[in-house]
Formats: C-alpha cells, structure tokens, sequence
C-alpha cells in the first residue's frame, strides 16, 4: 500500500464519518403553543352582542365593540341582576369596553337598557 493510497483511504474513511453525522436526526423544534382558541372581541350591534358566548383563556382582555346608534352596557350577572363583577357603559358607536378574565368560570352579562340582550364569557 502506497502512501497515497493510505491517505484516500483515510480521507474516505472520514467522509464516511461527516456522511454519518449529518445523517443523524435532526433536532426538531416544537411548534410555538397555539393562541387560545376563540377570539377576544364581542360586536354589539341590531341589540345583540355578537359571540353571545365566548370562550377565552383566563387573563383574556375581552373588548365589546358597541355599532348601534344607541347606548348599550354590559353588565355582569344575568336576570337583569347585576352581581357587580363588571359593569361598563358602551356609548354608541364606536364605543367600547375592555375587561380582563383573570379567573376561571362561567361569566354571564346583560345590557342593563336593553335587559333581554345577554351573553356569556366563559374563562377556561
Ligand atoms: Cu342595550
């Protein structure tokens, strides 16, 4: 065996090698965590509002959109009784009201003018 040929056998012994490393499995990434499922907004327009109900992840800012020409509220509780959680004004268009879900549960409101438009947000 000539030198040079112990060099190409070397050289493609180390080839082998570089061959079998980037034949490894690659390290695969996990996907990014999906957002919640369901948006975070309620359009209030023609008396309703629009999901009547929602489902969001606790911490979830939910914003209600009034489009009607006329004042609504959304007001937590139901049977036209408040029960004082929240309690916001939605003047005519475009007014608007944010509240954050910081807690797990079933969360239904109403408009205290208009006591037959209700809806539910429930925070998982
Ligand atoms: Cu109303």
């Amino acid at each position: 065996m000539t030198a040079l040929t112990r060099f190409a056998l070397a050289a493609t012994a180390s080839l082998a090698l570089l061959a079998g490393c980037s034949a490894a499995p690659a390290v695969t990434t996990p996907a990014a965590p999906a957002a919640p499922a369901g948006g975070s907004a309620v359009e209030v327009s023609g008396f309703k509002f629009a999901p009547a109900t929602l489902e969001v992840a606790k911490g979830t800012k939910v914003t209600w959109t009034n489009k009607d020409t006329t004042k609504h509220t959304v007001t937590s509780g139901k049977d036209g009784t408040s029960d004082s959680k929240f309690d916001g004004p939605l003047n005519d268009a475009p007014g608007t009201f944010s509240f954050t879900f910081n807690e797990a549960g079933s969360f239904p409101y109403f408009c205290s003018i208009h006591t037959s438009m209700v809806g539910t947000v429930t925070v998982k």
